[in-house]
C-alpha cells in the first residue's frame, strides 16, 4: 500500500482552512518553537506539501529538514518568507494567491493615501479627544490631482494607478522593467520617482531585491511635503529613516499597512499624528479571504492530483 500524500501546515492560517487541512486532507501541524525539532524528526520525511503564509513560509532551514517537500502552498500574493531561489533548484513547486486579492488591496492603498492627506484618522481622534470645542481642525492637504508615484506597477500597483486616475491624479511609475502600453510616466529610478511626485505608493513585491528599495535618498527626495504609503512589505522601505525623516519634519506624512517586524510597530510611529498605522489588512476582508483560501485549496488539490499547481509564483515557470 503506497503512503498517502503528507501535508503539512506551517505557521498560523485562517481557521477555517486549517481545520479543511486537518479535516480533509489529514494535515500535520508544525508547532511552534523548540517542538519542533522532534516533530521534524519523527515527521519531517514523507512531507510532499507545505501550506503556509507570506507571515511564516518555508526558509532554508525547514526546507532541508523536509527531504520529501515537492510543494509550497502559499497563502497569499506575497511569499517573500519561503526560499524560492532553494525551492526551484530542488524542484520544489511553489504557489501563492495572484488577482482575487488585488482590488482589496488597492484599496486599502487608496484609504491609506486619502486618509494620511486629509488627516482623518487623527481628526477623528481629534473629535474623540473632545477637542472640537476648542476650535477647528487645522487644514490638510488635497489628494485629488495629486501627482502619484508607484513604486511596482505590478496587477496592485496598477489597479492603484487606475483608482487614483479616477481621482484626477497624474500617475507615473517605476518597475524593474518599463510596462507597456500603460500610458503612466516611466521614471528610470525610485529616486527620480519619488522626486516628481506628492504620494509614493509602494506596491513592490518584498524580498531580497527589493530590500530598502525606498532608502534614505529616496524619502529625501520625496520631500518635506511628501506623503509615503506603504502596502508591500515593511522591508521595502528603510523604517528607521522614514521615522527619522518624519520626526525632522522632513516628510509631510506616512499610511502605512506594513511594518519592518511585524507586529512590532516603532513606538516614535505611535507617537506620531501624521502617520496612519495598520496591522496588515490590506487583503483582510471575509470575501477576499475566501477566495485566497480556495485558491489554496484549489493549488493543494492540483498538486495532489496532478503534481502540478494552478498558480505558480514566476520563479518557477521560468
Ligand atoms: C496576506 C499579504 O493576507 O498576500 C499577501 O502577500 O501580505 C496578505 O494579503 C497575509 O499576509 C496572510 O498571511
Amino acid at each position: 500500500m503506497t503512503e498517502a500524500p503528507r501535508v503539512l501546515q506551517v505557521g498560523p492560517l485562517k481557521p477555517s482552512l486549517s481545520e479543511t487541512l486537518r479535516t480533509r486532507y489529514r494535515a500535520l501541524e508544525l508547532p511552534p518553537g523548540e517542538a519542533s525539532e522532534d516533530f521534524l524528526a519523527e515527521h519531517g520525511a514523507g512531507v510532499t506539501a507545505a501550506v503556509t503564509s507570506g507571515r511564516t513560509g518555508v526558509d532554508a532551514a525547514l526546507m532541508e529538514r523536509l527531504p520529501d517537500l515537492r510543494a509550497v502552498i502559499n497563502f497569499g500574493v506575497g511569499y517573500d518568507t519561503t526560499d524560492v531561489a532553494r525551492a526551484v533548484k530542488r524542484g520544489i513547486t511553489v504557489s501563492n494567491t495572484p488577482d482575487v486579492l488585488t482590488d482589496c488591496v488597492a484599496d486599502t492603498a487608496v484609504g491609506l493615501a486619502l486618509d494620511v492627506t486629509r488627516g482623518l484618522s487623527a481628526a477623528d481622534r481629534f473629535v474623540r479627544r473632545g477637542d472640537w470645542a476648542q476650535g477647528p481642525y487645522p487644514l490638510m492637504h488635497r489628494l485629488s490631482g495629486r501627482r502619484i508615484g508607484i513604486l511596482g506597477l505590478g496587477r496592485i500597483g496598477q489597479a492603484v494607478a487606475t483608482r487614483l486616475s479616477a481621482f484626477g491624479c497624474p500617475i507615473s511609475y517605476h518597475s524593474r522593467r518599463e510596462v507597456p502600453g500603460v500610458g503612466y510616466t516611466y521614471a528610470a529610478t525610485p529616486r527620480e520617482l519619488a522626486a516628481g511626485v506628492d504620494v509614493l505608493v509602494v506596491t513592490a513585491a518584498g524580498g531580497p531585491s527589493s530590500t530598502h528599495l525606498v532608502d534614505r535618498e529616496v524619502l529625501e527626495a520625496l520631500g518635506a511635503d511628501g506623503f509615503l504609503v506603504n502596502v508591500a512589505r515593511g522591508s521595502v522601505v528603510d523604517e528607521e529613516a522614514l521615522v527619522e525623516l518624519l520626526l525632522a519634519g522632513r516628510l509631510r506624512g506616512a499610511g502605512l499597512d506594513v511594518f519592518a517586524h511585524e507586529p512590532q510597530v516603532p513606538q516614535a510611529l505611535l507617537d506620531l499624528d501624521s502617520v496612519v498605522l495598520l496591522p496588515h489588512l490590506g487583503s483582510g476582508t471575509h470575501e477576499t479571504r475566501a477566495a485566497m483560501e480556495q485558491m489554496v485549496l484549489d493549488n493543494l488539490d492540483a498538486f495532489l492530483e496532478r503534481g502540478s499547481v494552478l498558480t505558480p509564483v514566476p520563479e518557477v515557470t521560468r
